[in-house]
């Protein structure tokens, strides 16, 4: 499909989009415009991405050095935000980079940390709404390469890294809102600083795009490419001006927030997981572990173990992936608890992990939940209400059960619609046979005496 095809089928289709681009969630119904390639490229270009179902998010800036605190005040809101929400002059923020020195990132040990965590593939943020690049960027010194003492490239360390270790690497790029160079967008459209007026083409046209050319050019391959928060400035034609780079990587995969009507290929909800999926398109929950996406010092509101696998099997169970984030600090280390907590998916992975990774999802619908009869969200539409008993995943010929609640002596399910010819824990390495009664489409199968797992035993229904 040639560009100017492309720009007029973006103009035809904005309207629909308008105003509902900023986090953009909702399955759109805009045609494919993005890609010249057959179903079948589209499928084999996405294949690894649904293998991966486990990913790792990094929100890495200068933010980190703040930390959440500014003018001696702890500011609300998430730490990559604080430029914003303290209203931080551009040249008074832009001072942090002289103390932003992280001389113990080490690019392998992350790849690592991630590959114990039993995720296949990491996206970083290259440069977030504050404006400042965490690359070697040409485009201007404004850039942990050339204004901080650290005078290192980690964007390059990490590819090189994840070429070495056979990870898939990823990089954010917030396209709109840039509180650092004039012209870039502020939500809201007001700034605090005049240093922040200007064009915002002129801004697309001498930083965005040639630093996302830049990222799609010097980092070897890029597998994902995860723009965000689409403002309203963000028209077809110039989400347009984007969509000849993807040639430069034309395996990437884009997500659904670049604006202009831009649909991508994966759906990206936000710090939530739809009750039922997206069917028929591919989906990514990112989520913070605690409630922050950059580092804050004192955010220690992490969630247990326990919620973050749980929400991985849920997430599993719908057929999208979890991009679960880490914030690491100013001197590039993956918090402890952070770490503590992703490791502990991993060990679980490691002995289930035939369950998540490839799998499809439930066989049954609505195990998940139901929408509660009184409580309304913001939008008025009844509240879901997630069961939390169990979670299936499947595979051709296979129920994987994830018990979240042991239900004791026996597990007792409807709406089969095959016959189970095996039962067997996921975590028991000779599959000793469970005994299995199959009535109809009910099933109860006789559990071992203790749960092998305390967070989610998985037990395994071969079917024909
Ligand atoms: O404003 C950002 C936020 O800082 C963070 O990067 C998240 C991650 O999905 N995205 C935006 C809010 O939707």
């Amino acid at each position: 499909m040639n560009r100017g095809w492309i720009i007029c089928g973006l103009a035809l289709t904005g309207w629909l989009w308008a105003g509902c681009a900023w986090g953009q969630t909702t399955p759109s119904t805009q045609p494919e415009l993005q890609r010249n390639e057959t179903p079948e490229q589209h499928e084999a270009r996405m294949t690894w991405w649904r293998q991966a179902r486990f990913g790792m998010f990094i929100h890495w800036g200068v933010y980190s050095v703040p930390a959440g605190t500014y003018d001696g005040k702890k500011i609300a809101g998430i730490g990559e935000w604080i430029m914003n929400r303290g209203k931080i002059p551009v040249a008074e923020y832009a001072e942090y980079a002289k103390q932003f020195n992280p001389t113990k990132f080490d690019a392998d040990q992350w790849v690592e940390t991630a590959q114990e965590a039993g995720m296949k593939y990491m996206v970083i943020t290259a440069k977030h709404h504050d404006g400042f690049a965490m690359f070697h960027t040409k485009v201007d010194g404004y850039n942990i390469y050339d204004a901080t003492p650290f005078k290192r490239d980690p964007l390059a360390e990490l590819a090189a890294a994840c070429q070495k270790h056979g990870m898939k690497l990823g990089f954010y790029y917030s396209q709109c809102q840039d509180w650092h160079h004039p012209g870039g967008d502020v939500k809201g459209g007001v700034h605090w600083d005049k240093a922040q007026d200007g064009d915002f083409d002129e801004y697309l046209n001498s930083v965005a795009i040639p630093q996302v050319k830049e990222l799609l050019t010097n980092y070897g391959p890029v597998s994902v490419l995860w723009f965000d928060t689409a403002t309203g400035l963000m028209t077809p034609q110039r989400a347009g001006e984007f969509l000849p780079l993807l040639d430069l990587q034309p395996q990437i995969i884009v997500n659904n927030r670049l604006g202009g009507g831009f649909k991508g290929d994966t759906e990206t909800p936000e710090q939530r997981i739809p009750p039922q999926g997206f069917p028929g398109r591919d989906w990514e929950t990112c989520m913070t572990i605690n409630d922050t996406w950059g580092y804050k010092s004192y955010d220690t509101n992490f969630k247990s173990t326990e919620t973050l696998l749980h929400n991985l099997v849920d997430i599993a169970s719908k057929g999208g992936n979890y991009l679960l984030n880490v914030g690491p600090t100013s001197e590039g280390i993956i918090p402890q608890p952070e770490v503590d907590r992703i490791k502990a998916i991993g060990d679980w992975l490691k002995i289930n992990g035939e369950s998540i990774y490839g799998s499809g999802p439930t066989a049954f619908g609505p195990e998940a939940g139901s929408l509660d009869p009184v409580k309304k969200d913001r939008r008025g539409r009844p509240v879901w209400v997630a069961a939390w008993d169990w979670r299936c995943t499947t595979k051709p010929g296979k129920l994987f059960i994830h018990l979240l609640k042991w239900p004791g002596e026996k597990f007792e399910l409807s709406g089969m619609k095959g016959s189970v010819t095996k039962a067997y824990m996921l975590a028991d390495a000779q599959q000793a046979e469970l005994a299995v009664q199959q009535s109809g489409d009910h099933v109860s199968v006789t559990l071992p005496a203790a749960p092998p797992d305390k967070i989610d035993s998985v037990l395994v229904m071969e079917e024909k």
